[in-house]
């Protein structure tokens, strides 16, 4: 079964204790202002929106690890999260996760990996998040979440909703890469984990990187989950993430490859993160979220 027969259930996850600044917990919000739910209903999908999970906010935690900050309460949330997702998915319902920083997808993706025999991933982001406590840079958590799920890093993360890994590395794609820390790239080397950078992109073009990239998530998997992070976009379509890199995916290149992920008819679940708000311009970037949402699932494909 894939995207276009199954009705969908949005849940919001106002998490920012994975990134380094307050404002993407105001990212759910600003997705649903941007009128998420009227884009999927005029395509044509029976939408159910259950809310927000409950999250602490930054003020009232400190930090006990600098190497891995607000460890505890983030994986609380992803418990939750796990469960929730999965909940979702043994009802028959497609699970549309709204962010929050990056470190929601430990959650999302422990809570469908296990209803699938292997799961595809596609990991849109300018960034890897494939550091470990080990390698981090800042401690930012929502730069751990796809070596958490690949079964890398801190054990409470990597055992999220209770069994690991959730993913294998051959079935993992990596689009829009173009700023990667040193224990990033050794990692990407080790398990010869498939990345697209920008350098990729623009050498050989979107379409090209999507015929690749899903023949790496199909292989021999029963699912494809999408992580979308909108800072894989350039931060002139996207100026409101946590994290901008300049010489970014062009908001044409992002429809292209939603366009072709919803003529493969192969997600079975997906996430939209690091919408942030505070750093926006009149919530440019939300609504680049619901308009790649409407593309994913679909609105266009005749
Ligand atoms: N690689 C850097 C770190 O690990 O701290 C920056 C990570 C940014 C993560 C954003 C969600 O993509
Ligand atoms: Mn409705
Ligand atoms: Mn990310
Ligand atoms: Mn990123």
């Amino acid at each position: 079964q894939y995207q276009e027969l199954k009705p969908i259930t949005v849940i919001g996850v106002p998490l920012d204790l994975g990134s380094g600044r307050r404002g993407v917990d105001m990212g759910p919000s600003a997705i649903r202002y941007a009128n998420l739910h009227e884009k999927l209903t005029k395509i044509g999908f029976d939408v159910e929106d259950i809310g927000n999970l409950s999250v602490p906010t930054l003020e009232t935690y400190k930090v006990i690890d600098p190497k891995l900050k607000y460890l505890d309460e983030i994986v609380a949330v992803n418990e939750k999260l796990a469960e929730t997702v999965s909940e979702t998915v043994e009802k028959g319902r497609f699970p549309l996760v709204l962010g929050g920083d990056h470190s929601i997808a430990i959650g999302t993706i422990a809570g469908v990996a296990k209803h699938h025999r292997k799961l595809g991933v596609i990991w849109f982001d300018a960034h890897g998040d494939l550091n470990t406590h080990e390698t981090t840079p800042s401690g930012n958590i929502h730069g751990m979440s796809l070596a958490a799920s690949l079964g890398y890093g801190h054990e409470k993360l990597v055992h999220c909703g209770g069994y690991a890994p959730k993913v294998g590395p051959e079935n993992v794609v990596i689009i829009g890469a173009r700023e990667l820390d040193p224990g990033e790239r050794k990692l990407i080397k080790e398990l010869g984990i498939r990345v697209f950078t920008m350098h990729d992109i623009d050498r050989i073009g979107m379409a090209r990187v999507m015929e690749e990239a899903l023949k790496v998530v199909t292989d021999g998997t029963d699912g494809v989950h999408l992580s979308l992070d909108l800072d894989g976009l350039d931060p002139k379509d996207c100026p409101g993430v946590g994290t901008p890199v300049v010489g970014g995916i062009t908001y044409r290149e992002s429809h292209l490859a939603m366009e072709m992920l919803a003529e493969a008819k192969v997600l079975t679940s997906a996430e939209f993160v690091e919408v942030n708000p505070i750093l926006d311009i009149g919530n440019k970037t939300a609504k680049v979220a619901v308009a790649l949402v409407g593309s994913a699932f679909g609105e266009i494909v005749l």
